[in-house]
């Protein structure tokens, strides 16, 4: 069932899994992947057979390393205003059915945002967490001041946000960050024994517990995402992050000059 340039959408079981399939750049989120995304998660929230949800990168490497730097250089405050990564994540979260993330090597920025989107994150030994916008002159401007607030509490939050620091998959299950890891050709597997568990479950009260849990924990978000909003249009303008996000360009030219 796939039609889309940046995914792979595959059904299983009783559940559906999307890989984000961009392997040459880690998976970075472009604009092509977002839409792709927001029609994917459409089809599948109205598909019958489909009670789950699993998420991940393709190749070994990678989760999602974030949303595609050389797009997001050119992008303007206008755009950023638009939320659209939000938006997408946003659909996650409110998918109908659990969703599980499943996390090998980097989910940084954009991509640590899309695993907290998800209702459960299960990580191999070579996951690597964080959010580093700030050194590129931007926030985590996607959910990580309050999914990721809500994940692991307050101060390590602020720790994570403030440092941009990546942290491994050992300290990610230590505070929370990841539910489980397990090794790295079993994780996928683990995910999908947890789908087949859940799908033994009532259908009609797995979806209500969704739905109390979201209740539950969503209480600030939209004050919280308005000020993600306009604050990233604000940084959008600001000459710091074209200059910060030209540097992370150019790298590749000089360790070919070297
Ligand atoms: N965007 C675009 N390209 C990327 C990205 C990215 N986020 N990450 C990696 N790549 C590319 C590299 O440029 C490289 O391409 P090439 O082979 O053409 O040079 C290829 O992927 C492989 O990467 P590296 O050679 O860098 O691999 P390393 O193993 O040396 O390093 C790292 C891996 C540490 C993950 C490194 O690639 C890195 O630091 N990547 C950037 C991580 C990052 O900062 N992510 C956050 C981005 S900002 C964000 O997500 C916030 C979104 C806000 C949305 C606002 C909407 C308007």
């Amino acid at each position: 069932m796939n039609t889309y340039e940046t995914l792979i959408v595959e059904k299983q079981e009783t559940w559906a899994e999307i890989t984000v399939n961009r392997p040459e750049v880690l998976n970075a989120i472009n604009l092509q992947v977002v839409k792709d995304l927001s029609a994917a998660l459409d089809a599948l929230a109205g598909d019958e057979d489909v009670r789950g949800l699993i998420l991940k990168g393709a190749g070994d490497k990678a989760f999602v390393a974030g949303a595609d730097i050389g797009e997001l250089v050119k992008r303007t405050r206008e755009d950023a205003l638009l939320a659209i990564n939000a938006g997408a994540f946003q659909k996650i979260e409110d998918f109908p059915w659990p969703t599980i993330a499943v996390i090998k090597g980097y989910a940084l920025g954009g991509g640590c945002e899309l695993s907290l989107a998800c209702d459960i994150r299960l990580g191999a030994p070579s996951a690597q967490m964080g959010q580093p916008e700030v050194g590129l002159g931007i926030i985590p401007g996607a959910g990580a001041p309050h999914r990721l607030t809500r994940q692991v509490g307050p101060g390590m939050a602020r720790e994570l946000i403030y440092t941009g620091k990546i942290i491994d998959a050992e300290e990610a299950l230590r505070i929370g960050l990841l539910n489980h890891v397990h090794p790295e050709d079993e994780v996928l597997e683990a995910a999908r024994e947890m789908m087949r568990t859940i799908s033994k479950k009532s259908p009609g009260a797995v979806r209500v517990a969704k739905l109390a849990l979201n209740a539950a924990v969503n209480t600030v978000d939209r004050r919280s995402q308005y000020i993600e909003i306009l604050g990233q249009g604000l940084l959008f303008d600001a000459e710091d992050q074209k200059s910060r996000m030209t540097r992370f360009l150019e790298r590749k030219k000089k360790r070919e000059q070297k």
